[in-house]
């Protein structure tokens, strides 16, 4: 039996498309289909090979269907690995990077992955990051981005800053083993919490993202609803303001705790002092630092309260000060207990249906009522005290209700080479002046000077030195470049208008393609990734540079993340030492043994890793295999969001579903060249035997199946599975037509080929190039021209299922002499069988002319045998 050679398949195809794009106009929307862009490490791994795959499939069925879609593809090229080759090898970072393009490319290819590669942007060529740097100037500009103090690592003996990942878990420089120290620098901000509202309020405009990334996105931004209180101090200084989510327990204050920097420490020098020599304390303990001499007052009772420096209390959240309350918070009681030892506690809050609180500890949950002792608010639900409290606090004008948010500025500077170049220069006259547009881009010096101190492009001195844009005197370029994450936050607006070398992108084309409508990626980007990408695309929407479409200002309809593909891992039942492939006989697929023991692995599936020597090579998978074959599997494993198990053997199935189709569709074209079939128009409704009508509804049901599925359910795995179940109807529907000497189980020609056209249709996407191949061969033998199967405009369209009793031949016998046959439903009364005879032409021969005058008496039409008398 003839098997399809998919290597030659394959390339045959990938060349004719190269060269023939589908054909066809959109006649629908548009349809914005994108996967994350990857990092060109060198090679695609199978999580790869999974993400591609989902979006070339339903890229290639949005096409088909009629729309215009854009399924672009990038490289997030800048980044640590690249910096780190020139480093370690001598290499050059962009000669490095390019290279791994070409071979990802390849390989993306290979997988037969239809991406728009006229779109292609890489973020480290000039091109692309001109716009990164015109954009950073849009947001510094509009005092989005800005500069301030914060602490990086610093490597004493390289005298350079490291990035996190080059400092291992001792904290110690990867290269020179140093201990890395803290060190404060001027770095560049963005004003992320300017919008931390709109991000977190627009997540319901996010309905079609899973919930999971919605509430991480949501815990990140960090809502808190809560109040600001001032508190007096006996000195007569500017009162102290506290944040506090829990106003209802104000009369349980006891203390005040500040962080270190507050302005209460740094405005007095011996407190300063104090605080050096306290920075040997561990910060997680709760020893507190007593500032003498300074009380606050408590705006209830009028008592004053001790004020301490905790190292609790964060520096960055809220006002950095907070107000003690031991009766109800966990940090505070601990607090308290430590540095006020033997001191009662005052509570607040008791459950319901309590006397006073008696046993120790704080209670910390929200419930119950204000304690019956205390004036004014006792007795009252903790709501209505809320109330109360923050009434009076406003009516004083001591306190009112606002809120905060977790969510930090995004620091984007890095002290490294391998990124995008702050379009900055420093005068010591003008201060930071943008560097003019017209001068974009700043180019990154052409190599990595090794010698010198400081980061790469600090060392640079040739590249540092220029004039001020402003008054013309020497300054200097600002030496960061920009985190990864701002090329990735906006590569989605370049894909509208890859090309444009005026603007990052123009109105027009970023407003007619966003937002994205289908965006999939891994999960391991659910906070930082997409969060930056809803700043931009909120940022951008506000200066006017898109029209924010119809979720203000979000960039991505749809989400979904794919989930991981876990290889088989063998590890030695008595140490768990992970086995190299070697190391295992796998002859027999279900019964693995080690070779040394002769005993049995255990076995699981975990993160593919070297370490594990559980990796599967997309490379070798599609060489064995084929493409289609392995796409096919990796769909057919699990749904797309969940984890995937990527068992190599189990592709056999998919091999064999793949080789039943193929046989089918070289059986029917051999059939109808046999029998000379040239005219291959479906029979009409009324003329279809049973098996026919099944095997037609079949077709439609799987039709509306799949199309729901790659529309809007992604069921992607079911859908492998109906195709299967489909290529089935049509095999069985063939043996019995042949086999059986019934008419009702007969299938013509016509139909057996517009089913197995439509098979081929529906699977196109999964298996391009098997399915373009089968469908070249049905067209020829046809004797139509070829176009191909990805025509856009062509999928077919589920039609009405046909009832399955169909009408059936039978004779007529007028007056007992048999006359003449007619179409009739068994299942018809005895009226509806007259009315459908007299409306046949026999029928009025027959009956009618003679009926004049005459009734017809009598309609005999015997059970289980197809004639009416
Ligand atoms: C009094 C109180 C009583 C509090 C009580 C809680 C429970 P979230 O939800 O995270 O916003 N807080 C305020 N500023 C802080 C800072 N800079 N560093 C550390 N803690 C700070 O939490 C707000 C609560 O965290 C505030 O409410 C405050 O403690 C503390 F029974 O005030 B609360
Ligand atoms: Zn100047």
């Amino acid at each position: 039996v003839e098997q399809l050679n998919h290597r030659e398949v394959e390339s045959k195809w990938r060349k004719i498309w190269s060269e023939n794009p589908a054909p066809g106009v959109p006649s629908r929307g548009k349809f914005y289909c994108l996967s994350m862009f990857p990092y060109p490490s060198g090679n695609l791994h199978m999580g790869h090979v999974r993400v591609y795959t989902i979006s070339d499939v339903i890229s290639r069925f949005r096409r088909m269907r009629g729309y215009d879609v854009l399924h672009p593809m990038g490289w997030d090229a800048f980044g640590l690995p690249a910096e780190n080759a020139a480093i370690e090898r001598n290499a050059d970072p962009h000669l490095w990077t390019q290279q791994n393009i070409a071979n990802m490319k390849e390989q993306l290819q290979r997988m037969l992955v239809n991406f728009d590669w006229d779109k292609e942007l890489t973020t480290c060529s000039p091109d692309y990051y001109e716009h990164t740097q015109k954009l950073f100037l849009d947001l510094f500009k509009a005092n989005y981005a800005y500069r301030a103090r914060a602490a990086v690592n610093w490597d004493p003996v390289d005298q350079t800053v490291l990035a996190n990942e080059q400092v291992d878990s001792e904290g110690r420089s990867w290269r020179s083993g140093a201990l890395v120290e803290q060190k404060l620098l001027s770095q560049w901000f963005f004003r992320v919490t300017a919008l931390a509202d709109e991000l977190d309020k627009d997540l319901e405009l996010l309905s079609e993202w899973p919930s999971a990334v919605t509430t991480q996105q949501s815990h990140w931004i960090g809502r808190s609803q809560g109040a600001e209180i001032d508190f007096e101090l006996t000195d007569g200084s500017k009162p102290l303001t506290v944040y506090t989510t829990r106003p209802d327990t104000l009369p349980g204050v006891q203390f005040i705790a500040v962080a270190a920097s507050h302005n209460v420490c740094q405005s007095r020098p011996e407190i300063c002092e104090l605080i050096t020599r306290m920075k040997a304390i561990d910060p997680d303990s709760n020893e507190g630092l007593l500032i003498p001499g300074l009380h606050a007052i408590h705006p209830l009772t009028g008592e004053e309260i001790p004020v301490f420096t905790a190292p609790y209390v964060l520096s960055d959240y809220a006002r950095g000060a907070v107000m003690g309350v031991p009766a109800h918070d966990n940090r505070d009681y601990a607090f308290w207990k430590q540095n006020m030892p033997g001191k009662p506690v005052h509570y607040v809050v008791i459950p319901e249906g309590s006397s006073e609180r008696i046993e120790n500890g704080p209670y910390t949950e929200k419930a119950g009522i204000i304690s019956p002792s205390i004036p004014k608010y006792g007795g009252k639900t903790i709501k209505d005290g809320t109330a109360l409290i923050m009434k009076d606090l406003e009516t004083s004008g001591t306190g009112h209700a606002t809120t905060n948010f977790k969510i930090r500025d995004w620091l984007v500077s890095r002290q490294r080479y391998w990124g995008a170049p702050i379009p900055i220069i420093h005068c010591d006259s003008c201060g930071a002046v943008p560097v003019p547009e017209e001068e974009l881009p700043v180019l990154l010096p052409s190599r990595i000077k090794s010698e010198g101190s400081g980061s790469p492009l600090a060392r640079d001195e040739e590249w540092v030195n220029v004039a001020c844009p402003k008054c013309k005197q020497p300054a200097k370029r600002d030496t960061d470049t920009m985190d990864t994450f701002v090329d990735s936050s906006w590569y989605f607006f370049r894909f509208a208008d890859t090309h444009n070398k005026r603007e990052p992108f123009s109105y027009e084309t970023a407003s007619s393609q966003l937002p994205v409508d289908l965006y999939i990626g891994g999960s391991e980007h659910a906070i930082l990734h997409l969060l930056y990408s809803r700043f931009f695309g909120k940022f951008l929407m506000k200066q006017g540079q898109w029209s924010g479409g119809d979720l203000n200002g979000e960039p991505f309809r749809k989400l979904i993340t794919q989930g991981m593909v876990h290889g088989r891992t063998f590890t030695t039942p008595e140490t768990g030492r992970f086995l190299k492939p070697e190391e295992v006989d796998l002859s027999d697929s279900a019964k693995p043994i080690i070779r040394a023991t002769g005993k049995t692995p255990n076995i699981s599936y975990e993160k593919m890793s070297k370490s594990k020597y559980n990796g599967a090579n997309p490379d070798d998978c599609i060489n064995k295999y084929g493409a289609d074959a392995t796409r096919a599997h990796i769909l057919f494993q699990a749904p797309i969001q969940d984890t995937l198990e990527w068992d190599e053997n189990k592709i056999v199935g998919i091999q064999r579903w793949l080789s039943r189709v193929w046989r089918h569709v070289l059986t029917v074209c051999d059939d109808a060249q046999k029998q000379d079939i040239s005219d291959f128009t479906i029979p009409a409704t009324d003329s279809r035997t049973e098996a026919e009508v099944k095997l037609w509804n079949d077709i439609q049901s799987t039709i509306a199946k799949i199309t729901t599925a790659l529309a809007s359910d992604y069921t992607l795995n079911t859908s492998i599975s109906n195709y299967n179940k489909l290529t089935n109807s049509i095999l069985d529907a063939y043996r019995k037509s042949k086999e059986s000497t019934s008419e009702a189980d007969k299938v013509g020609t016509a139909i057996m080929f517009n089913s197995v056209m439509k098979l081929i249709q529906v699977a196109a996407p999964v298996i391009p190039a098997t399915a373009e191949e089968c469908w070249a061969v049905l067209l020829q033998v046809q004797k139509k021209a070829w176009s191909s199967v990805f025509e856009i405009g062509s999928w077919p369209e589920a039609e009405e299922l046909q009832s399955l009793s169909p009408l059936v031949d039978h004779v007529v016998f007028v007056n007992g002499k048999m006359r003449f046959m007619a179409k009739l439903d068994e299942n018809w009364s005895q009226d509806q069988m007259v009315d459908a005879i007299m409306q046949t032409p026999e029928g009025q021969h027959w009956l009618d002319a003679k009926a004049e005058g005459k009734k017809i008496q009598r309609v005999i039409v015997p059970k289980g045998r197809k004639n009416v008398s």
